[in-house]
């Protein structure tokens, strides 16, 4: 309850203590970073730096996740504006919580941020975990049609450690598949986790949608996924996430 107040209070003192923290995701041939996922951080007065999970779910069920989602998605605006202005035009994905996507209003307020800021059809994807398919409502759908209209496309988060179907996925307007991290850890060894990302990356082939490998840390788990096919990356191995200073350095010299 503490921390529900103290969170309501960074809030409503314009934000003050939330960063936005950008992990690169890497093309793993040519080494050059093609976007980035925003994660949220909070400095707490007294406990100092807050990591996403300290806070989120908390923020979900206090509805809290509702103002924190809409700074999250204003400040991610903000920083494409200014990196665009720098020449460097980086796609940002933001995290969207299924309590936010299931606000009837999320479409209006996103459009009038799209609006306000000039955002082009592109720049902003979402992610989302399973869980929010799990509804598959004709009114769920058409919040994620209404999201696509405004130009943004989705990404499904943590792949194959929820529930959905796959022929629930077919039904939803998904671009991107990300493997989770858990089914890249033990690569290439496990014989399991191989059979699990090749058999993503078929499923993702045959429904015309690109993979992101997620946790990538070391070479071989890098090689043995781009001799699959797989050449979108994120992890350890290219680079943490990072401020928004040091992702302009990161993608300078990459690029
Ligand atoms: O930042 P870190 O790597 O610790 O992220 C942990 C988790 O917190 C991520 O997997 C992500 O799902 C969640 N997360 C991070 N930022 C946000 C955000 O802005 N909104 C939501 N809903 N979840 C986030
Ligand atoms: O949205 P999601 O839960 O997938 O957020 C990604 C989480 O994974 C964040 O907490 C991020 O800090 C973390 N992460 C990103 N790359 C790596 C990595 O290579 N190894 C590990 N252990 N964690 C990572
Ligand atoms: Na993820
Ligand atoms: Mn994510």
């Amino acid at each position: 309850l503490t921390l529900e107040r103290d969170l309501r209070h960074a809030l409503e003192d314009s934000a003050g203590g939330l960063q936005l923290y950008y992990q690169p995701q890497v093309d793993a041939v040519s080494g050059q970073c093609i976007g980035c996922e925003a994660l949220v951080r909070w400095y707490h007065p007294e406990r100092g730096m807050m990591m996403p999970d300290a806070f989120i779910s908390l923020a979900e069920r206090s509805g809290l996740i509702v103002p924190l989602g809409q700074w999250v998605l204003a400040e991610a605006c903000r920083q494409y504006k200014i990196w665009e202005a720098e020449g460097m035009p980086l796609s940002i994905s933001v995290n969207l919580s299924p309590v936010q996507l299931g606000r009837s209003t999320l479409a209006a307020s996103v459009q009038l941020l799209f609006a306000s800021h000039q955002i082009p059809p592109g720049a902003i994807e979402f992610e989302l975990t399973e869980s929010a398919l799990m509804d598959d409502s004709d009114d769920n759908l058409q919040r994620f049609h209404a999201l696509i209209a405004l130009g943004s496309s989705f990404a499904l988060d943590d792949f194959g450690t929820g529930y959905s179907s796959l022929s629930r996925l077919k039904r939803y307007p998904i671009s991107r598949l990300k493997i989770d991290r858990s089914f890249v850890m033990n690569l290439p060894g496990n014989a399991e986790d191989a059979a699990v990302a090749t058999a993503t990356l078929s499923l993702a082939r045959d429904l015309g949608m690109d993979v992101v490998a997620e946790g990538v840390e070391t070479p071989e788990q890098r090689d043995y996924l781009v001799s699959r096919g797989c050449y979108v990356m994120q992890g350890y191995l290219f680079a943490r996430p990072l401020t928004a200073a040091d992702m302009k350095a990161f993608c300078r010299t990459t690029m």
